[in-house]
C-alpha cells in the first residue's frame, strides 16, 4: 500500500465527506457545466485548480438533473487500461492512466485504483492479428503491451479454461500490465469534495431545458429552477448528449443504446485479471470486495432506458461459463444498465463547437470512465485558454466533416 494511503488506516484522511450545500442559483456565472458526473465534475475541480487566476471557482456552478455520479459513472466496469489502437487514442488514455494513478492522493480520498493487469482474448487469427497490432502502437507509445501465447496465458491467469475442445477455443492474448480498476463513486465524490472546497456550486436535482444562443454564441441556460446566463457552457451528460444539442442545432454522430452489466455474490478474491472477450462480447473482473463483475455487448437498437433483460444475462453467462467453468453455481446479485453515446468511429468528441462559447464532452459510449482525469484536465484547458489542446484535437467534432475518423471498434473491448 502507497504510504500516502495509511493515514486512511490510521483515521487521519480528510474526514469531511459532505458538500457545502449551494442553495440559490446565482443569476450569472463565468462556467456552467451541465452535468455532475465523473466528467464534469473533473472539468469543473480542473477549472478551479488550475485555473485560479482567470477563472474564479465562486463563478463555476455545476448542474445535474439526478444527483451526483448517479449517471454512467454510478453504472460503470470501472476498467482504466490504454491498450488502444490508434495513436491519438492510445496517447489519450496513457496521460489519463497516470493521473489515475495519482488521484487518491491528488483528491486526499481512496480511489481503490488496483493493478490488476487486461487480458483481451483471441478466439481466431484476426483477432491474433489485431492483438499484434495494438501491442506494436502501444509499445511505440510506451505503453506495457504483449501479445502472448497459451502458455504464458495459462501462467498470467490459471483459472482460465484452454481447453481445445470447447465452442471457441482461445489461442493467445494481449496482455496489458497496468490495466486496472477503481472506486466508481469515489472518483466522483472526490472531484465533486475537491471541486467544492475550492468555490465551485455543485447542484442536484436541476435539469437543463434549453442552451440560450444569442447570435451564434451560448449565453444562459434555461433549468427547471429558473434561468441563468453564463460566459462559456460546458456540457457533459453523455447519452443525454444529442437530447440537448438538438435544442441549438447542433446535430451529432451518435446514438443512444443501453449497455448492460451485472455483479454477483462476493467470493475470496481468487482471480486477479481483468479479462474481455471481443469476439464473445464478454468481460469479467473481480473486485475487491470479491463480487465478479461482468458485462457483454450494447443493445441492438437506440432506447433511452435503463431496464435489464434476460436475454443479456443468459447470452453472457452462456460465454463467461465456457471461459470460467468452476463459477456455475454462483449467484447473480444484481444487474442494470445505463446509456451508451455511441460513435461511429468508437472515439469521444471533444472540444470546441461552432457555437461560441459551447463545449461539449460527449461520444462516450462504452470507454468513458477511464478517461474521466485527461477529460477533465483537457477540457478545463480547452475552456480556460479558449484554444483546444494537442491531445484534444483528433477528437475535435469536426473531424465527422472531414472524414479524419480516429477508429477504435477493434480495441473497444465490449462488442457493438
Ligand atoms: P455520466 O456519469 O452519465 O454523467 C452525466 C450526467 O449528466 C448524469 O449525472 C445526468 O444525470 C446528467 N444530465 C443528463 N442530462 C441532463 C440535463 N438535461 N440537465 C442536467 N443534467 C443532465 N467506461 C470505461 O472506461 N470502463 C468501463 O469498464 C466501463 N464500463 C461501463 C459499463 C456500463 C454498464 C456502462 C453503461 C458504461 C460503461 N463505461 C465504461 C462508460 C462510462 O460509464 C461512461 O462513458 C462515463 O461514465 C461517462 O461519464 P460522464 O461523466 O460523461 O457521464
Ligand atoms: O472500455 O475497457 C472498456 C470497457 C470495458 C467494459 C466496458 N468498457
Amino acid at each position: 500500500m502507497p504510504f500516502s494511503l495509511i493515514k486512511y488506516a490510521l483515521g487521519l484522511g480528510d474526514r469531511r465527506a459532505h458538500l457545502p450545500k449551494p442553495t440559490i442559483l446565482q443569476k450569472r456565472y463565468d462556467v456552467a457545466i451541465i452535468g455532475a458526473g465523473g466528467h464534469g465534475l473533473a472539468c469543473a475541480y480542473y477549472l478551479a485548480k488550475d485555473y485560479a487566476k482567470t477563472h474564479d471557482a465562486n463563478k463555476i456552478v455545476v448542474l445535474d438533473k439526478g444527483y451526483i455520479g448517479g449517471g454512467n459513472t454510478a453504472r460503470n466496469t470501472t476498467i482504466i487500461r490504454a491498450n488502444y489502437l490508434t495513436e491519438e487514442g492510445t496517447a489519450f488514455y496513457k496521460e489519463s492512466q497516470q493521473l489515475f494513478a495519482r488521484l487518491s492522493a491528488e483528491l486526499n480520498m481512496n480511489m481503490m485504483y488496483s493493478e490488476r493487469g487486461h487480458l483481451t482474448l483471441a478466439h481466431t487469427d484476426a483477432a491474433m492479428r489485431t492483438a499484434r497490432w495494438r501491442a506494436e502502437v502501444n509499445k511505440h507509445l510506451g505503453v506495457d503491451s504483449a501479445v502472448l501465447e497459451r502458455e504464458e496465458l495459462a501462467r498470467i491467469c490459471p483459472q482460465l479454461n484452454l481447453a481445445q475442445n470447447v465452442r471457441y477455443p482461445i489461442l493467445g492474448a494481449l496482455y496489458h500490465r497496468p490495466g486496472a480498476i477503481a472506486r466508481h463513486d469515489a472518483v466522483a465524490w472526490g472531484y465533486a469534495r475537491a471541486a467544492s472546497q475550492r468555490g465551485v456550486e455543485i447542484h442536484q436535482k436541476t435539469e437543463v431545458k434549453d442552451i440560450i444562443v444569442e447570435k451564434n454564441r451560448a449565453v444562459g441556460l434555461k433549468t427547471t429552477r429558473g434561468t441563468i446566463r453564463a460566459n462559456k457552457i460546458v456540457q457533459a451528460v453523455a447519452g443525454y448528449s444529442s437530447i440537448l444539442t438538438n435544442k441549438i442545432g447542433l446535430r451529432l454522430p451518435i446514438r443512444t443504446v443501453p449497455l448492460q452489466a451485472c455483479v454477483s455474490q462476493p467470493l475470496q478474491p481468487f482471480i486477479k485479471p481483468i479479462v474481455v472477450s471481443g469476439s464473445l462480447h464478454v468481460y469479467i473482473s473481480q473486485s475487491a470486495r470479491g463480487e465478479f463483475v461482468m458485462g457483454g455487448a450494447t443493445d441492438p437498437a437506440e432506447l433511452y432506458n435503463t431496464r435489464s433483460t434476460l436475454e443479456f444475462k443468459e447470452q453472457l453467462m452462456m460465454h463467461i461459463l465456457e471461459l470460467f467453468p468452476q463459477l456455475h453455481e454462483v449467484k447473480l446479485l444484481r444487474q442494470w444498465a445505463g446509456l451508451a453515446d455511441l460513435t461511429p468511429d468508437f472515439s469521444p468528441v471533444m472540444g470546441k463547437t461552432r457555437v461560441k462559447n459551447f463545449y461539449i464532452d460527449a461520444g462516450w459510449g462504452t470507454w468513458g470512465f477511464k478517461a474521466t482525469p485527461v477529460c477533465g484536465k483537457r477540457m478545463a484547458e480547452c475552456v480556460a485558454t479558449d484554444k483546444t489542446p494537442k491531445l484534444l484535437e483528433p477528437f475535435a467534432l469536426k473531424r465527422f466533416d472531414d472524414f479524419n475518423l480516429v477508429g477504435e471498434k477493434g480495441a473497444a473491448s465490449v462488442g457493438h
